[in-house]
């Protein structure tokens, strides 16, 4: 950051990088001698950076320092991929620390830190190696601006140590007047946009070096992870009377939801632009971000995925289809949809998703005559802010499931597993049987770390957000097989009813299903019960993971200490596991099946670190753990006619039901 150009802390710990005279910038040289003095005094470590050779850094630094940074802007993601390619080719660690001292006082911050993560979470000798989460270094992406006032308020009168918590609002983008404010609570969610901007840094789609891109079932899991997101979000909005998202299809249409989202950038110092209710898309010209694009070219690549849908073949650069199969077909939809370097023909098919980011993110100055920026879609730490988000990835699942549309359904033998019978699924809660139970809880956030103003030291924020009664899921089953067998259990949750309150079809319903969990289980012989804890679940990172727990025990695993070297942040916020419900109670189904491991399974070795989340982020330099087409057995259309009809032998359903309290509980420190 501008102000500290040589300054780390570690928990108590405290180090000043000695740099090369000429790594400061012209405007530092003449400070250079005393910046070590002034932010370093109370340092205990010196770390001497190498003079090396510079590589190249012409294209990168073309983006200004004080400039927004979006992964979606064409020009922006060929900078971030040369940059990133310029990190993993360092020779060693010592090397990287070199370039990145040079660059850190050069390169856009969003840019650096962005492309330092892939390199880091991607280079062999940085593997473990971990960096403070997201929230913390650039926390006015996710916040009312209004605290950082506040924070420096506190933090210049108070000495560190007696310092009161600054209180970040939970509603402050709209009023009540605004129907979509009632799920601004999951929108604006600080652990939501966190679990994004992690997916798509896990899941970059562009750099020279193919590996970082070409991922295990990355399409697929674009595919899933988003259609995922669509599902969990449609049912909270169920939950608060509202209709699941319209999807943005039409792309001449205006758009009826307007977005303020009441944050500043506090590297650029401006404001987010907000986009009005009714704005259109149009026609991009921009030459400052070397972007000229026009509405249609949307429409001819969404034409083209139909045509490539309905013809269940791709057309490649040489002129030749590949069919879309069964086993793979998701994977090439997705890698062209989102689109990424291992697009198989970016030419044709061009860049749908991402170009559906930036012609929103600039509807409110598509030709750059007000010198403004990109919006909160044009950027992943925070596009799921914008009620549009959710429109324009309906649109995009709809075009995936088009093509599921066309699977052949499954048949019961893809279902079965011989003597495998659940008798029953359910769940055990202190709120009693099947009954889950969700109100607000407020926590604690270290906002420190990325302000940028002295004396510093730890701030703290409190912010509220969504919280449930952790549970049980019990689950009865009887193997008459003989002996002990290897189960896949998977566990979703759907609502029951639409929003006029009438039973969903069960086509509806199988697209709302919400992945809770999926793990892999021995069932011996006989009857046998499984119980399993919600906080296990293989989709939600906890709390700690999420965001910089504070503990009052160092070194305990959710302890400060222990969430700073963990960079696993890919998970959905366990916070967010199931939706609100109501204070009525919001009926819902659980859903159990045990699948055949044979059938599933993927053999790897799986020792080591992020394997925990894996549903929606899979697991890191493995492949994904689970055979099966991702969302299995509710990927595709069935003939069964209801859930029950659905249902074989070692399948199970309950009815439960969520009741919502409105009241604010507060985390206590573990
Ligand atoms: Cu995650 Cu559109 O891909 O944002």
């Amino acid at each position: 950051r501008p102000t500290e150009p040589c300054f780390m802390q570690k928990g108590e710990e405290k180090a000043t990088f000695e740099l090369p005279a000429n790594y400061y910038p012209d405007k530092y040289k003449s400070a250079s001698s005393t910046l070590g003095n002034r932010f370093g005094a109370d340092a205990n470590r010196r770390i001497l950076v190498q003079n090396i050779s510079l590589p190249n850094l012409s294209l990168p630094m073309e983006l200004g320092y004080n400039e927004q940074f979006s992964l979606f802007v064409p020009k922006h993601r060929r900078m971030a991929g040369n940059l990133i390619d310029i990190f993993m080719n360092m020779r060693n660690v010592d090397d990287l620390v070199s370039i990145c001292s040079y660059c850190q006082m050069r390169i856009n911050p969003y840019m650096f830190n962005y492309c330092l993560s892939v390199a880091i979470l991607h280079r062999d000798d940085t593997k473990g190696l971990n960096i403070p989460t997201f929230a913390e270094t650039f926390p006015d992406k996710f916040m009312d601006p209004r605290v950082f006032r506040k924070a420096r308020e506190v933090s210049t009168v108070v000495l560190p140590g007696n310092r009161l918590p600054v209180v970040i609002p939970q509603n402050y983008t709209a009023s009540d007047a605004e129907p979509e404010q009632r799920v601004a609570y999951f929108r604006e969610d600080i652990g939501l946009n966190l679990h994004h901007w992690h997916w798509h840094l896990v899941y970059p789609f562009d750099a020279a070096d193919r590996r970082i891109v070409d991922k295990d079932r990355r399409g697929e899991l674009f595919y899933y992870m988003h259609q995922q997101i669509i599902a969990r979000y449609s049912v909270e909005r169920m939950c608060n009377g509202l209709s699941r998202p319209k999807r943005y299809n039409n792309f001449r249409e205006p758009i009826a939801e307007g977005y303020f989202p009441k944050l500043d950038s506090q590297v650029a110092s401006r404001a987010w632009p907000p986009r009005f209710a009714g704005s259109t898309i149009r026609d991009l010209d921009r030459p400052v971000d070397q972007i000229r694009a026009d509405v249609s070219e949307l429409e001819t690549w969404r034409d083209r995925f139909i045509q490539a849908i309905e013809e269940m073949a791709v057309l490649l650069p040489n002129g030749r289809k590949v069919p879309l199969d069964e086993e793979t077909g998701m994977d090439v939809l997705g890698n062209l949809m989102e689109s990424s370097i291992i697009s198989r023909n970016r030419g044709f098919y061009g860049d749908l998703h991402n170009m559906g980011h930036v012609f929103i993110s600039y509807s409110h100055d598509p030709d750059h005559r007000n010198l403004e920026q990109f919006g909160v879609m044009g950027d992943s730490a925070t596009a799921m802010r914008d009620p549009v988000f959710y429109r324009w990835h309906a649109y995009i699942d709809d075009i995936f499931q088009l093509y599921k549309n066309k699977l052949t359904p499954y048949s019961n033998d893809k279902f079965d597993f011989p003597g495998i019978r659940v008798q029953s699924v359910g769940i055990s809660s202190g709120s009693g049987q099947d009954r889950l139970s969700t109100q607000w809880e407020q926590s604690t956030l270290e906002l420190g770390r990325g302000l940028d103003f002295t004396p510093r030291g730890s701030v703290l924020a409190k912010f509220t957000h969504l919280q449930h009664d952790e549970f049980n899921y019990v689950i009865e089953v009887n193997n008459t097989s003989g002996a002990g067998v290897m189960g896949t259990v998977r566990l979703f949750m759907a609502p029951v009813n639409d929003e006029q309150g009438r039973p969903l079809s069960f086509d509806e319903q199988r697209r709302l299903m919400m992945e809770m969990d999926k793990f892999t289980h021995a069932i011996p012989a006989g009857s046998s019960t499984i119980r399993r804890a919600s906080t296990l679940s293989s989709v939600t990172i906890p709390y700690e993971r999420t965001f910089r727990a504070q503990s009052s025990r160092p070194g305990d695993p959710g302890s400060a200490e222990a969430a700073e070297f963990d960079f696993c942040g890919c998970g959905w916020p366990h916070h967010l596991l199931i939706p609100k419900g109501t204070t009525r109670g919001y009926p819902i189904v659980l859903f159990c099946m045990i699948s055949n491991w044979n059938d599933d399974r993927v053999v790897q070795d799986l020792v080591g670190q992020c394997n925990d989340a894996a549903s929606y982020c899979g697991i890191r330099d493995r492949k994904y753990p689970d055979r099966r087409p991702m969302g299995f057995p509710f990927d595709r259309p069935s003939r069964a006619s209801s859930l029950q009809d659905f249902l074989t032998p070692n399948m199970a359903t309950k009815p439960c039901t969520i009741f919502f309290s409105d009241n604010v509980r507060v985390r206590s420190a573990r």
